[in-house]
């Protein structure tokens, strides 16, 4: 079975996350297919992608697969992990990546939601920013996309609470373009979709690398880095950190020691 199916028409290209059982979780196998989609789109010359789950999902991703997430001491969260390729394929995407989400969407799959260039979201749409819930050092790149996405406080609280935030209040905070009814959502979608594939895709391509040029262009002395590399160590390299991954596989909440 596909995890991802893919669909082009008239340059409007769809991704949908297709692996219910493990609530479209960001598996190595699910990105991997994602990669290779957006490879294929690509070479079909899309002018957009629409990045979706399936009509029925009542999850639209259940965030990284936390099976995969290492605990021997490892960073979870570095350069090759399948998370990092996958956003850096949509920022990078020469087209721009509209999301179009309904249902839950949990952890790494906000930062995918929040890489797209666009997000279009139904009324059931939901954001969790879950690494302190798993006791999770997120990485920088991520922390950027997110303060790039949303207000320092609404970031904040995300991040602190690792609770949902509804799609209404992400719209009226400015982390999605449109909240739209349920059943106007693939419509409203798809008729944005239709207006950006007949401007010039090549002005288009260009603007979208500025602004990712642009918003990535904030200073970070080497020493900062460091820091922030040996703080992340010491959650990754704590009792919480492994107790964060075996409450989750245990199925029961964790009691974390800050230790
Ligand atoms: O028990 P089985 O084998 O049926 O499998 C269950 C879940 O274990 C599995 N599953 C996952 N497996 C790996 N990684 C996941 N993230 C994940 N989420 C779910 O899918 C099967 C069905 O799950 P179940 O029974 O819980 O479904 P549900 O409909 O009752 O609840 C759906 C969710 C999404 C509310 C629930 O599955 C959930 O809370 N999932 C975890 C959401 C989350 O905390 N994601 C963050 C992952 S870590 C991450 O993204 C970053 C590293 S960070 O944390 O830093 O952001």
């Amino acid at each position: 079975m596909r995890l991802v199916l893919f669909d082009i028409e008239h340059a409007i290209g769809t991704l949908t996350l297709n692996h219910p059982r493990k609530r479209n979780a960001l598996s190595n196998e699910l990105v991997d297919e994602l990669l290779d989609g957006f490879a294929r789109m690509r070479a079909a010359e899309a002018r957009v992608v629409v990045l979706r789950a399936a009509d029925d999902a009542k999850v639209w991703s259940a965030g990284h697969d936390v099976d995969e997430l290492p605990v021997s001491g490892r960073d979870p969260l570095g350069w090759d992990d399948a998370l990092r390729h996958l956003v850096r394929a949509i920022e990078d995407f020469p087209c721009p990546v509209i999301a179009m989400v309904d249902g839950g969407v949990w952890g790494g799959a906000c930062e995918v939601v929040l890489a797209c260039d666009l997000v279009v979201a139904g009324p059931n749409a939901t954001f969790a920013v879950t690494p302190a819930k798993l006791g999770v050092p997120y990485n920088v790149s991520g922390m950027m996309t997110f303060m790039n996405s949303a207000n320092i406080r609404l970031v904040k609280e995300m991040v602190f609470t690792a609770q949902p935030v509804g799609a209404e209040r992400a719209e009226r905070m400015g982390m999605i373009n449109h909240l739209v009814p349920a059943e106007e959502l693939s419509s409203f979608t798809y008729g944005m979709a239709g207006v950006i594939s007949k401007n010039s895709p090549l002005s288009i391509r260009v603007m979208k690398e500025q602004l990712r040029v642009l918003t990535g262009a904030n200073p970070m002395t080497p020493r900062g880095f460091e820091r922030i590399q040996g703080l992340r160590r010491i959650v990754y390299d704590s009792d919480d950190y492994r107790e964060g991954i075996a409450a989750f596989k245990e199925k029961r909440p964790p009691s974390f020691s800050g230790s």
